[in-house]
């Protein structure tokens, strides 16, 4: 964490980060998602917003960047997280943290790329995957899309039924090293690996069955629904602006 309080929006950046942020340079040579730890700690509330563009800047490369396109969300822990699934389902229920926890766990370590081109290599994911939630709940002969929310309170997003049981979709506990941190949409995040960044929600609160695909907030906004990486949608712009 930054010791050096300053304010967030258009603040100039403190002593202490810029120097952090040099410091940054030796941790380099280590790349990839092992860098993300660092990060987190020099940039502290800085990494959600980043006013100053610095983040970019860094010279290590393959490195996550945070996004939000609100300020954020409201912390969430083992006692007060819970996940919601419900819609055209059989059974809806709500899943606490410990629930998720009891459930088999699925390991991946795939890379993680944003639509606007920055990519992380072999990043080391874990959760529960998605269709063994929704053999649970026991989708509705009508259901054919699934609608994700977020505790941000903003964000959405979806995939057809047929996407969502993948075996490379995860609701994911845990990324990189440790449980899925605040940033990073924790403590429970979705995790599409063979889409877009956009694709995985952060603080996922919300699964609801529906009967056709609902465009999620990148989506309104012209991305594509399918957003398979290397399709047609990786063309660069910028979906965070
Ligand atoms: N709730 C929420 N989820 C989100 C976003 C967001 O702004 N809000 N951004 C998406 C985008 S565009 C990307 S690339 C990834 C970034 O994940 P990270 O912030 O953990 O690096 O989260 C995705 N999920
Ligand atoms: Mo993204």
């Amino acid at each position: 964490m930054v010791d050096t309080p300053e304010p967030i929006a258009g603040a100039p950046v403190g002593r202490r980060v810029v120097l952090g942020l040099l410091g940054l340079g030796v941790a380099g040579v280590f790349g990839g998602a092992q860098i993300q730890k660092q990060l987190a700690k020099v940039l502290g509330p800085l990494g959600n917003h980043d006013p100053t563009g610095l983040v970019g800047l860094i010279p290590v490369g393959n490195s996550f960047r945070f996004y939000s396109v609100t300020r954020g969300a409201p912390r969430k822990t083992a006692d007060t997280y819970r996940l919601e699934v419900t819609g055209l389902v059989e059974t809806p229920r709500t899943f606490t943290l410990a629930d998720l926890d009891a459930m088999p766990q699925t390991d991946l370590v795939r890379d993680f790329q944003c639509v606007t081109g920055w990519r992380v290599p072999e990043v080391p994911w874990r959760g529960v995957r998605l269709d063994h939630i929704l053999e649970l709940v026991r989708p509705a002969r009508v259901a054919t899309a699934v609608r994700f929310t977020s505790f941000d309170g903003t964000y959405t997003e979806s995939l057809t039924l047929e996407q969502a049981r993948r075996s490379d979709v995860l609701v994911a506990l845990e990324m990189i090293d440790g449980p899925v941190t605040h940033d990073h949409g924790g403590p429970v995040r979705l995790y599409v690996a063979p889409m877009y960044g956009y694709k995985s929600l952060k603080w996922l609160s919300g699964i609801e069955l529906t009967a056709d695909v609902e465009r999620g907030y990148w989506e309104e906004r012209g991305y594509d629904v399918d957003a398979w990486v290397g399709g047609s949608n990786g063309r660069g712009d910028d979906p965070t602006a």
